[in-house]
């Protein structure tokens, strides 16, 4: 049985400087997000900000406003759709702390969800040492983990009235980061004896479709999901591709805003992308926002790759309304890309083709 959802609301301050243009589905991103934390948005609260309160983020009018519907409705979170700076989080904590709800942002809203999808040891050693660097400056006299449960192990709501201090967390982050080091050099002793492997790795913003291409590339069975960051180890499957074995890799999707602290803890995942010999960038055609996930995957790959590496872009479900509207002019605009549904099987073989020239020619350049 399912827990009933907590009864949430979001806000999202626009500043001058967002692209109002995107508003819409940077609302349908967090809905989405949410509701993979247990949380429904009952009412969205989108308005203009001029200014950055350094107190508060936002207003004491549009605050009251918002304490008004929290008391009248029964809302157990407030979902900030900005990042909270630890003292914004906390002043805002204090104005609502006769309501009993819990107060979360962004990072803390993805934390949870890599935190829920975290199944190997490695992937919830980073996710833990993602959710302790964010807490360690919101450590203030009585800390109260979030009932969404970002807090690691999580029991489900309710429970989690811990209170730890500044040294514990310390040392568990030390000890954290010792594991990961140490986990690494397996990694890449693993991968030394991998060497001579020629590496494809599929990288591109969440549930653009990089397990199921993965999975018909290579003829496995990779978990795949409609919702976000369903994948977030490494999956590594071999191929044959023109006399010789290939590797092909899978790894967590990117997302606008991806918090830092996530990205550094996931550097050894993300190391994987660094050794690749091509890089997939994969994107959903039918999506929305593409033109800002195209953004979002590229400075992304920017800031973490040190090498310079092949890129083949690639756009997926081509098979769905939007992607069909949209194949002809992104064909004109992206003349090298491919087009393909990896659920439909179209377009695949076509590019395995073409992947398999590339390969020799990045191999012998
Ligand atoms: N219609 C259609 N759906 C697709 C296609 N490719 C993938 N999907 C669906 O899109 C959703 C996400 O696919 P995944 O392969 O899990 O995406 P991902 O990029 O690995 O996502 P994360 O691991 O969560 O970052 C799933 O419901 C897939 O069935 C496609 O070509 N057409
Ligand atoms: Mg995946």
């Amino acid at each position: 049985m399912t827990d009933s959802p907590f009864k949430g609301i979001l806000i999202f301050p626009q500043r001058k400087i967002d692209q109002i243009t995107y508003s819409q589905d940077i609302i349908k991103e967090n809905i989405t997000l949410l509701k993979n934390i247990n949380i429904q948005i009952k009412k969205t609260f989108e308005f203009k900000l001029k200014n950055i309160n350094p107190a508060t983020y936002i207003g004491k009018g549009k605050l009251q406003e918002i304490y008004e519907y929290t008391s009248e409705n029964d809302i157990e979170i407030i979902v900030f759709v900005n990042e909270l700076s630890p003292t914004q989080k906390f002043n805002i904590e204090k104005l609502f702390a006769t309501l009993n709800i819990d107060i979360i942002d962004r990072e803390e809203a993805i934390i949870s969800i890599f935190s829920k999808n975290a199944k190997t040891r490695f992937a919830k050693i980073q996710v833990e040492l993602a959710y302790f660097r964010y807490l360690l400056p919101r450590l203030k006299g009585n800390t109260q983990f979030s009932r969404t449960g970002a807090g690691i192990s999580t029991r489900g709501p309710g429970e989690q009235k811990l209170e730890m201090d500044r040294r514990y967390i310390l040392k568990r982050i030390a000890h954290l980061k010792d594991k990961i080091k140490k986990m690494k050099a397996v990694f890449i002793e693993q991968s030394k004896k991998r060497k001579d492997l020629f590496t494809i790795a599929i990288c591109g913003y969440t549930n653009s479709g990089k397990t199921t291409l993965l999975n018909k590339i290579t003829h496995s069975h990779g978990k795949t999901l409609k919702r976000p960051f369903t994948t977030l180890d490494t999956l590594t499957k071999k191929r044959w591709l023109v006399n010789e074995t290939v590797i092909f890799t899978d790894t967590i999707g990117f997302i606008r805003d991806l918090p830092k602290n996530l990205l550094e803890a996931f550097e050894g995942t993300i190391d994987v992308i660094n050794n690749a010999n091509i890089i997939i960038e994969l994107y959903d055609l039918s999506a929305a926002d593409i033109g800002v996930q195209i953004n979002t995957v590229g400075n992304v790959l920017e800031n973490i790759l040190k090498n310079k590496i092949k890129h083949m872009v690639i756009f997926n479900k081509i098979d769905k309304k939007m992607g069909k509207l949209r194949h002809k002019s992104f064909e004109k605009r992206y003349s090298e890309a491919f087009f393909i549904s990896a659920k439909e099987n179209i377009g695949i073989e076509k590019f395995i083709d073409f992947l398999k020239i590339q390969k020799e020619f990045v191999k012998y350049k």
